[in-house]
């Protein structure tokens, strides 16, 4: 089902390299600079030419084989947080801790480089998820960053995940900083017992532990009024949005992110997770998109 009009191979600006220790592919165009883990497919860096850092990266992220990477774009699949039904099993799923099989690069048509990066089924994961399936990352790195997750299910029957592009965006000042887009939607409160809301902010500010599921297929914006920026997040075929800072006590329990890092971060997730999870019959398969950009503050 891969979309094999698309043709990946070697590309100027684009090298296969080592990043504390672990295969990477580092992207240098007159466009944006950005750089993709091949563990977890996970995107850790993007810069549109003459802007700052968009996507942050813990300072004490911990880069270890097998070990999921504190910041970036971690791919959180085949199910979002605890598992449900095996609560030990690793949270946010196995996709980000495996090693991606890098396929190539292509110039799309707004002339970004785009990588493509898959992992399919093994005895390791078929221990954690019984079925054949094949992910595909695709990741177009320029001016605009645009992420395409896809599902395959290569297996003979059905098969149900949660997914998510769990995103964390670089914002000069947390506290300062708000998200548009969520007003009217019904979330569920992690920080209060996973207790049900309805958003009544215009713009959400964030003013403790946030760590809340949204059921909404809207775009948001990351409203950065101390770096003078906004980041628009749209996607497609995702009716999940989580939004997480953990602020400073819950940051300082957590070694990889650390006492002072979380006012620079803020994570704007496009997923399908809880009521949103996706069922695909054998042969189907499912493409979660999201297209990030940056505006002026006056916009
Ligand atoms: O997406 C928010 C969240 O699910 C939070 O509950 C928090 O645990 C965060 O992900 C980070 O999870 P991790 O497993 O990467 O430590």
């Amino acid at each position: 089902m891969a979309d094999s009009s698309k043709q990946f191979s070697d590309l100027p600006g684009v090298e296969l390299t080592s990043e504390h220790g672990l295969p990477a592919v580092r992207v240098a165009t007159a466009q944006a600079s950005g750089l993709v883990y091949l563990q977890g497919a996970h995107v850790a860096a993007w810069q549109p030419a003459g802007q700052a850092p968009v996507i942050w990266m813990s300072p004490n992220a911990v880069y270890a084989p097998g070990k999921a990477l504190r910041g970036g774009v971690p791919i959180c699949w085949p199910w979002f947080g605890a598992n449900a039904e095996h609560p030990k099993l690793p949270a946010h799923g196995f996709a980000r801790t495996r090693e991606f099989t890098y396929r190539g690069a292509r110039v799309d048509e707004a002339g970004r480089v785009e990588l493509e990066l898959s992992l399919s089924n093994d005895a390791q994961t078929e221990a954690l998820f019984p079925f054949a399936f094949e992910l595909r990352l695709r990741v177009a790195l320029g001016t605009t960053l645009q992420l395409e997750l896809e599902v395959e299910n290569r297996a003979g029957q059905s098969f149900t995940f949660e997914e998510a592009l769990h995103s964390y965006f670089a914002v000069s000042d947390v506290k300062q900083a708000s998200v548009s887009g969520l007003r009217g939607a019904q979330y569920a409160d992690k920080v209060r017992n996973l207790a049900v809301f309805s958003e009544e902010a215009e713009a959400l500010r964030i003013t403790g532990e946030t760590d809340r599921v949204y059921e909404s297929s809207a775009a948001c914006r990351i409203v950065d009024p101390a770096a003078g920026r906004s980041i628009l997040v749209e996607k497609r075929s995702s009716a999940s949005t989580v939004v997480w800072n953990p602020w400073a006590e819950r940051a300082a329990q957590m070694s990889d992110l650390g006492a002072d890092a979380w006012p620079g971060m803020l994570c704007v997730e496009s997923a399908n997770v809880g009521s949103a999870k996706i069922t695909l019959a054998p042969g189907e398969a499912h493409i979660l998109r999201v297209a990030v950009s940056l505006a002026p503050m006056t916009s």
